[in-house]
């Protein structure tokens, strides 16, 4: 794997050899031979195996295909563990069923996706020069995440529903980080900084990212829904760290609110807690940022009690995101 040794969950098959088949937790993970996202269906793809479960190079941009694989098969089951451990769920639908995880998919496909129909992440190759395979933490547990947003408040894909779903992504995708506390991929607030070095957005404060939205207004949910979901990731960030200047696991971050506020912040767990609470008893397919205001709320009365530090900080941080 590409962040180090890993140790990874397969399948002896009765023949002789390994496939990459979780048989725990039930994912199973594809070469996509190149095919296009838009072409790939349940069945694509052909199988890993291996005569001798030890698998990849520890190479970006490896020739081994299984390089990559590796870290899709790690990485899913990171996710899969944060979900249940911290949360209780098992799995994208709280059934237990595994996804079918596709890598290589595409040409210099510098993306990721879920997909509800085929039940699959699909990840692809980078740009080809300074991104590499797209499949390190944050990224698996944000492609994840849509099937779970799916399984649960259903959030539309468009205008501010569409933001939410995009920052739960966000948020889920980087706590999977914190909780797998790899040292070569430590738990931070940018997102995808593994596979789109530098990072492609940062929660303190992502309008650094010349796109996306610091702060709630009235236009917000005319945006790319990358974009609009800053607003929810600059709200977790303070009701995480606080306002002002910190430096976290030696990244830097500096998160002024939009009202000039002072916010103290409760710790990413225990808003990551509130967050998947509000997700999946409060929020619906068309809840804005103000019903998500309401959500959190509601979670964090439930979780820790109305007027508790926690319930007024998350108060504090949507007010610091002008969610008022
Ligand atoms: N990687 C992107 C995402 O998960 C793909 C997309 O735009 N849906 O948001
Ligand atoms: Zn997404």
């Amino acid at each position: 794997e590409y962040t180090g040794t890993v140790t990874i969950d397969t399948t002896a098959q009765s023949g002789g050899g390994y496939t990459l088949t979780d048989p725990v937790r039930g994912h199973v993970t594809k070469d996509a031979k190149n095919l296009s996202s838009s072409s790939i269906s349940a069945g694509s793809g052909v199988a890993f195996t291996s005569a001798t479960n030890v698998w990849g190079d520890g190479k970006k941009f490896s020739t081994d295909r299984s390089t990559a694989a590796v870290d899709a098969h790690a990485n899913t089951a990171w996710t899969y563990d944060y979900y249940k451990n911290v949360h209780g769920r098992s799995g994208i639908k709280n059934d237990g069923r595994g996804a079918t995880v596709f890598v290589h998919v595409g040409t210099n496909w510098d993306n990721a996706q879920w997909s509800d129909s085929c039940f699959c992440m699909m990840t692809g190759d980078g740009n080809g020069t300074t991104d590499p395979e797209q499949v390190d933490l944050d990224t698996m547990g944000h492609e994840m995440t849509h099937g779970v947003t799916s399984a649960t408040a259903n959030l539309r894909y468009s205008g501010e529903s569409g933001g939410l779903n995009e920052s739960t992504s966000d948020i889920f995708g980087t706590m999977v980080e914190w909780y797998a506390n790899n040292s070569l991929d430590t738990g931070d607030y940018l997102f995808s900084d593994q596979s789109t070095p530098p990072w492609l957005r940062r929660f303190d404060k992502p309008s650094l990212d010349g796109k996306s939205a610091d702060c709630w207004s009235s236009s917000v949910g005319k945006l790319n829904v990358h974009y609009s979901s800053g607003v929810g990731n600059h709200w977790f960030y303070l009701a995480s760290e606080g306002s002002g200047s910190k430096t976290v696991n030696g990244v830097p971050y500096n998160s002024p609110t939009c009202n000039g506020s002072t916010v103290t912040g409760i710790g990413n767990q225990k808003v990551a807690k509130i967050w998947y609470r509000a997700l999946t008893v409060y929020m619906t397919s068309t809840t804005n940022y103000k019903g998500a205001r309401a959500a959190s709320l509601n979670a964090a009365r439930d979780l820790y009690g109305a007027g508790s530090t926690e319930y007024n900080a998350i108060a504090a941080a949507w007010s610091g995101v002008n969610v008022n």
